[in-house]
């Protein structure tokens, strides 16, 4: 049966093209320095965004017309199951993520839960035999049902760390079973409301026992996907533990656990965290430590994530800047966390989101490429150090120095000679290649 009748599969017109279901910049099977834009790009569809969720917000109930929308229970997650395979085929996307709870309604009990994952997991396997579509990521959510209010792994209650450590568990399961290349960690109440009530110190540590467990786990099924940390500075809780990359780096570092896991980036979480999206790519790259991203963008105004799909050009093409400068994102991806806005309800918005999301990012791409072809910015780098290359800066930069010696050679200074930073110069610049980029490729 066919879910979105009225849908094509979805071609690249390019530019010129006024058709809203068709891709402009978008174009799979374009090379850019020797691999194709679908390789670099690695678009991942969210399916809680796309096929579970309905529109709904803190005032209001779902809005969503949805061709599913008549169904329930197991019949209504096999349906969304099979439209899910309908849309990644007509919009040519690589990759998809879930949830267990996105793909599965929850039963009365942990083994009927699981029952029904194992259900929706079988379908899935068996699309995955013939579809190009594969799992990018999966993960457990730990934050939805109440049993979760204080947290899953750093929650106060044993038997709620017990709980969570067999959704994991399954979890791992399922991301074996599905050949998923990656898992995701996004602590989603993993944080506190206040300190009054709060053994932080025990809630941390317990965290870290947690994610050992998980890599022990791992290895004993022999599931060999990458492990992924998704920061979030707040929401749901107050303070999430975390934050950030940065903080999310120490506490990585401080219970061991740096070479087992990676992180998944999101550009909304970033910003939530008073950060740039490339702030916080830039953090996770120049550490190893970059593995996939949830792209999407927030709202300037609003102080809470919004999860619009990403339009923002100046912001894809320094999100792509700091990829490719990575060497690309190796078995992660560039996932759409991001949902249609509440009034756009109408099962083609769906496709149109994700157009647009694919289509900013393929600009982001062309720009950030050309940025780097044309050595824009590092050259400009490069000679802004370029004190350390030579003389008391090539000591400082060898370790071959010490204070000694530097207040001798402080002592010897007549003047010091700084250069202007060239800021507005560079954001000139990026505009230039922007616009250019969009010229040249119109036809
Ligand atoms: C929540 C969020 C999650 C994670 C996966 O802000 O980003 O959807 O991506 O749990
Ligand atoms: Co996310």
């Amino acid at each position: 049966m066919a879910y979105f009748q009225s849908i094509n599969k979805i071609q690249y017109e390019g530019p010129g093209s006024k058709n809203p279901l068709a891709y402009k910049y978008y174009n799979p099977q374009e090379n850019i320095n020797g691999k194709t834009m679908e390789e670099l790009l690695r678009f991942s569809v969210a399916y809680w965004h796309t096929f579970t969720a309905e529109g709904a917000d803190p005032f209001g109930v779902g809005t969503a017309i949805r061709p599913w929308a008549n169904l329930t229970g197991i019949d209504l997650a096999k349906a969304r199951a099979e439209a899910s395979f309908e849309f990644y085929e007509k919009l040519d996307v690589p990759f998809f993520c879930f949830h267990d709870v996105d793909i599965a309604p929850e039963g009365g009990t942990l083994k009927e839960s699981n029952d029904n994952l194992d259900t929706i997991v079988g379908m899935i396997k068996d699309y995955l035999k013939t579809s190009k579509t594969k799992l990018l990521w999966n993960t457990a959510n730990m934050f939805t049902n109440p049993r979760y209010v204080h947290g899953a792994a750093t929650s106060n209650s044993a038997d709620v760390f017990a709980y969570s450590a067999a959704k994991v568990k399954k979890g791992l399961e399922v991301a074996k079973e599905l050949g998923s290349p990656n898992y995701v960690f996004w602590g989603g109440r993993e944080g506190y409301e206040t300190l009054l009530n709060t053994d932080m110190k025990l809630e941390q540590d317990n965290l870290a026992r947690f994610f050992h467990m998980a890599v022990d786990y791992a290895k004993e099924i022999g599931y060999d996907g990458q492990f992924l940390i998704e920061p979030k500075p707040k929401e749901p809780t107050k303070h999430q533990y975390d934050f950030d990359v940065a903080t999310g780096l120490a506490f990585l570092k401080t219970y061991d656990l740096d070479q087992y896991f990676k992180f998944n980036i999101e550009a909304n979480h970033a910003t939530l965290a008073g950060h740039t999206f490339e702030h916080e790519l830039r953090t996770a790259r120049i550490n190893g430590m970059l593995g996939s991203v949830d792209a999407n963008q927030g709202d300037v105004l609003l102080g809470w994530d919004t999860d619009e799909f990403p339009t923002d050009l100046y912001t894809t093409t320094l999100a792509m800047y700091e990829i490719l400068k990575n060497g690309g994102l190796g078995k992660g991806g560039l996932n759409f966390d991001a949902k249609v806005r509440r009034g756009s309800f109408e099962p083609d918005d769906l496709f149109e989101g994700h157009i647009a999301g694919m289509d900013s990012f393929a600009v982001g791409l062309k720009v950030a490429n050309k940025l780097i072809e044309d050595n824009v910015l590092d050259g400009f780098i490069e000679n802004r150090y370029s004190s350390y290359t030579q003389g008391i800066g090539k000591k400082i930069v060898e370790g071959t120095t010490n204070f000694h010696e530097l207040e001798q050679h402080a002592l010897g200074l007549t003047e010091i000679k700084n250069q202007s930073g060239k800021t507005e110069r560079l954001r000139a610049l990026v505009n230039q290649y922007l616009l250019e980029t969009l010229s040249s490729v119109r036809v």
